[in-house]
C-alpha cells in the first residue's frame, strides 16, 4: 500500500478485518518489520488520539518515530506556489515535503479543512503535494476530507460489538459550537457503504455530505424516525458540505439542542451502543448518561485507533 486515504486502499474488508483481529491478539506478532525504519509523523492540527495510538503502532512494529508538530517550531510554510514570499512564512512546501521524505520511510500527515476554498479542501491540495514530492508512501491522519484510520478503527468496533449479522447504523449530526470538517463523516460514510450494515445518514437539511462518500446512503432527515431499531449510533458534528449551496461551505447552519443525543433519543433503538471518534463535547454532541452508559463504545474505539494504524503501517511496510 502506498497511499492510505480510501477504503478502497485497504482492499478487501474482511481480510483487513481479519487482520486487524489477529494483530489484536499479539500486537507485537510483526515487531521485526519495521526494524531500522522510519515513521514520521507530521501534524498542522492538535491531536491526541492519532498522535499517541499511530506512534504505539509504529513502535509495535519495530519502528523508529518522529513526530513533527508544524505550527510548534519548525518555519512557517507556504503552500501557495508562485507568491512573492515577503510575508511571515519562510519555508515553502515544495521544499520541505521531498526534506521530511528525506528523513524517513513512511510519512503520516494531518491537514485539516481550512474552508477557505471548497475546491482547494475537496481536491486534497496539501495531502496531494506530500503524495507527489515525498518520495514515500503516504497514510492520511486526517486530511482536508477523510480520517480513514478512525473510520478503520470504528470498523473494527462494530465487528467486535455487534449482535446480528447485519446491524443498523445510523449517523447522526449533532450540535457543536464551531464549525468542524467534514472528514470524520465523509470516511464514516464511505467505509459503512463498503461494510455489509443497514446504514443511514441524519442531519438537518442543508447538511447533505458530498456524494463522492454519501453514496447511495439512505438519508432521514427526520432524527428520532432515523433512529428506531437502530444498533449502532454514530454521533458527529460536521459544517455545512456546500453540496446544495457551496456558498454555505464551512458555515455553522443549526445549533439545534433537539439534535444532541439523549436517553429520549437512545429509547427507541435497539439498545444501540453509542458511537463517537472523540474529542467529544459533553452535554452538546452526547449527554452525561448516553456518554458514560455501559453500551457506550468510546473508549474501546479510541483503543481500537491502535490496531487500525498498526495494520496500515504494517501493510506500507510490506510494500516497501
Ligand atoms: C476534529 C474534527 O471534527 O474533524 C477532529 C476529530 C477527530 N475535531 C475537532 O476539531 C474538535
Ligand atoms: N479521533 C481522533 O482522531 O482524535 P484526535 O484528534 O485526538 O487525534
Amino acid at each position: 500500500m502506498k497511499v492510505f486515504q480510501h477504503v478502497s486502499d485497504i482492499g478487501d474488508l474482511k481480510t483487513a478485518l481479519a487482520e486487524a483481529f489477529e494483530i489484536k491478539e499479539n500486537r507485537f506478532k510483526y515487531s521485526e518489520l519495521g526494524k531500522n525504519k522510519t515513521a514520521l509523523l507530521i501534524f498542522f492540527n492538535n491531536s491526541l488520539r492519532t498522535r499517541l495510538s499511530t506512534q504505539k503502532a509504529a513502535m509495535n512494529l519495530g519502528m523508529n518515530v518522529i513526530v513533527l508538530d508544524v505550527n510548534q517550531g519548525a518555519w512557517k510554510l507556504e503552500t501557495e506556489r508562485g507568491v512573492i514570499m515577503d510575508g511571515d512564512k519562510s519555508e515553502h512546501l515544495l521544499e520541505a515535503i521531498p526534506v521530511m521524505g528525506s528523513y524517513c520511510d513512511i510519512i503520516g500527515v494531518r491537514s485539516f479543512a481550512t474552508f477557505e476554498s471548497r475546491k482547494d479542501d475537496y481536491e486534497e491540495k496539501i495531502l496531494n503535494q506530500f503524495i507527489k514530492y515525498s518520495g514515500r508512501p503516504v497514510f492520511f491522519m486526517e486530511s482536508a476530507t477523510v480520517h480513514p484510520l478512525q473510520s478503520f478503527a470504528d470498523l473494527i468496533t462494530i465487528e467486535e460489538y455487534k449482535r446480528t449479522s447485519r446491524p443498523k447504523v445510523v449517523l447522526t449530526w449533532a450540535p457543536h459550537p464551531k464549525a468542524l470538517p467534514q472528514a470524520v463523516p465523509n470516511s464514516f460514510a464511505q467505509w459503512m457503504n463498503a461494510a455489509d450494515v443497514d446504514f443511514v445518514i441524519t442531519h438537518p437539511e442543508g447538511y447533505e455530505l458530498d456524494p463522492a462518500f454519501a453514496g447511495n446512503a439512505c438519508v432521514e432527515y427526520d432524527q428520532m424516525k432515523a433512529f428506531e431499531g437502530a444498533d449502532f449510533i454514530y454521533a458527529k458534528n460536521w459544517s455545512c458540505p456546500g453540496v446544495t449551496r457551496p456558498e454555505d461551505y464551512g458555515k455553522v447552519l443549526s445549533k439545534d439542542m433537539s439534535w444532541t443525543v439523549d436517553a429520549r433519543h437512545m429509547a427507541v433503538t435497539n439498545n444501540a451502543f453509542f458511537m463517537h471518534c472523540l474529542p467529544v463535547r459533553r452535554n452538546m454532541i452526547v449527554s452525561d448518561d448516553v456518554i458514560e452508559a455501559p453500551t457506550s463504545l468510546v473508549i474501546p474505539e479510541a483503543a481500537n485507533r491502535e490496531i487500525s494504524a498498526t495494520v496500515v503501517l504494517k501493510r506500507m511496510l510490506q510494500a516497501l
